[in-house]
Formats: structure tokens, sequence, C-alpha cells
């Protein structure tokens, strides 16, 4: 997916040019991965941009970093007023990405980083569909989701995302649009930038934390509003057969938002189409982060751009 480009990006503090906001090829994060991020959405509603859980996402970055012994030389509040300063820079009137990073930068060769300084950037630019909205075609993939004691994939880490990477270019080469990880048990566990639920008998059920998946925040959306419309959620462990014997399935994911898997490994999921209970998920996750539903308005950020 290419980047649709916009003005300027917040840099330690200051806006600068998009094309200036470059960094040293010796930065710590870009050898050795040493860098947390999170992804965050802006939507427009023709007069104000909506952003989706912002203190939520900016904590999970705090934690992602204290993970990495990484100390953020901002408060949380600060790199939320960063965000949304740069959304206003940008003037962007569409619904758009938030991307803030934190990586180890320049000053140190070798494995122990800690005496790198710890950089903060943010942009923002114009946002699609992430995935293909009708569904998504699915193959359980070669590789194994990085196991819990050897990276922490509920911080969201760059380093991590290699994994996430080799899954998704395999994918994609043998014809599928996504990759469905197993844990190193053998459990379902999540797509490669993507929760992943499914619904058995009308109950809805997704992999446990433990199974080593990112901790989403789109996850515990739809939890917390599926709960609410009447369905039964259940976190439990979830077998590779069940994903070929499930009436629907779906991910879930800033990015993604809620998208319906229709096959896994050449099965159909289903009748092969979205299903009825992703399709009222959907219609009320979409009610939420416009602001809509009364109860959840305290997760909708409102700014004048
Ligand atoms: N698992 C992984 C591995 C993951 O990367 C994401 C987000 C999720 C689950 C869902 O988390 P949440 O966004 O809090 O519901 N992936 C982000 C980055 C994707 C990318 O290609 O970059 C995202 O959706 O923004």
């Amino acid at each position: 997916m290419s980047i649709v480009e916009a003005k300027y990006i917040w840099m330690d503090g200051k806006l600068v040019e998009w094309s200036d906001a470059n960094v040293h090829v010796m930065t710590h994060a870009l050898h050795y991965g040493t860098a947390v991020f999170e992804g965050i959405r802006g939507y427009w509603d023709g007069s104000r941009l909506k952003v989706f859980r912002l203190k939520d996402h900016v904590r999970r970055l705090f934690y992602s970093a204290k993970v990495l012994y990484m100390q953020i030389p901002y408060s949380p509040e600060k790199v939320e007023e960063a965000i949304i300063e740069t959304v206003r820079a940008n003037q962007i009137r569409e619904n758009c990405y938030i991307r803030p990073l934190v990586y180890r930068g320049y000053g140190v060769i070798g494995l122990n980083p800690l005496k790198a300084p710890v950089r903060v950037a943010v942009a923002a630019f114009p946002f699609g569909k992430y995935l293909e909205e009708k569904g998504v075609r699915c193959c359980v993939s070669s590789w194994r989701r990085i196991a819990i004691d050897s990276q922490p994939p509920a911080a969201k880490v760059c380093g991590n995302y290699v994994n996430s990477c080799l899954a998704k270019v395999e994918a994609i080469l043998n014809g599928f649009d996504e990759a469905i990880f197993l844990d190193n048990h053998g459990y379902v566990c999540e797509g490669t930038g993507e929760n992943l639920f499914i619904v058995r008998d009308g109950v809805i059920a997704t992999p446990p934390t433990v199974t080593g998946i990112l901790e989403g925040i789109t996850r515990d959306t739809v939890i917390k509003i599926a709960k609410e419309m009447g369905f039964e959620v259940q976190e439990r462990l979830i077998a590779r057969s069940e994903l070929y014997m499930c009436e629907e399935a779906f991910f879930t994911g800033t990015a993604a938002e809620i998208t319906p898997i229709v096959s896994i490994d050449n099965r159909p999921v289903g009748d092969g189409s979205i299903g009825p209970i992703t399709r009222k998920l959907k219609t009320r996750y979409f009610e939420v982060v416009m602001g809509k539903v009364d109860k959840y308005k305290t997760w909708v950020t409102e700014i004048e751009v």
C-alpha cells in the first residue's frame, strides 16, 4: 500500500516538512528493530475529525516502550497533544491514519541501546481501506507467531513485525489476501496485523491474550459492543480445525476495522460471504467510532481541523 503524503511530521517536539523527516542510517532501531509504534484512525464526519480511542492507543504506546526499557521523554498528555497538533497542521479533512513511533536513535552500536536517545515522531496522513471490505481469503501461515517467551507480541514492537511481514508476503505470493498465525502450541492466534474472531453456533470466540496476540483495542471494542448487543463472547483457545468449521470469521484492527474472512485454506467460511453477526457488529462499530453511541462518546476525540 503506498503512502499518501501529508505536509508535516512531528519529530521530537517540532513539526518538520514531510520530506525532511529523516534519520541517520546508524539509527539503532534501523539495525535492531528497537522501536515501538501505534496505529490510530481518524474519521472525518464532514466538519470534524473523530479520533478513536486516542488515550488507549497512547497508553499502549507507553506500555510497549516500557517493555523495551524506553523512557519516552514526554508525558502521555504531551504525546496526545502532539498527535492533535500533527492532524491540525496537516489540515487533514478526510479519513486518516496516525502513526506515532518511538525509537532508539543514533549514538550506539551493539545490542545494549540504553545509551541511545529515545526519539519520538508522529505522522498523520490520508488513509482508506486496509483490506478488501467485502472479505478476505486467508491461509494458515507456515510461520508461527513469535512465542510470548521469545519476543513480546503484546507490545507493539517494530522488530515483531518481521514475523508479520514474512507471513503476509508468503500469503500474497501463494494467492491469498492475508495469513492467520497459529501460536507455538498450534492454537489459532491472530492475523499479521489484526486480531481474529470466529462464530460457532451463534457464539463469538476469540483467542485469549496468552496465546501471544497484540491486545487489540478494536478487539476490546468488539468484545464490549458484542456483549452489549446480547451476544455471548468467549476468550478461549481455538483449534485450527475450528477455522474450517465456523459459521463466520472476521478480523479486527485499527487499520482492518472489521473485515470478514470469506475463506480459509480454500474452504469457504459459511456461505463464502459476510455473515449476519459480522455485519451487525460492523454496523455498530462504525456508529461507535463516529461518536453516535452515547455510552462510548468518551472514546472519540473530536478535533476541529
Ligand atoms: N494484531 C497485530 C499483530 C496488529 O498489528 C494489530 C494492529 C492488531 C492485532 C489490532 O490491534 P488494534 O489496532 O489495537 O485493534 N495493526 C496495526 C498496524 C497494521 C500495519 O499494517 O501497520 C493497525 O491496525 O493499525
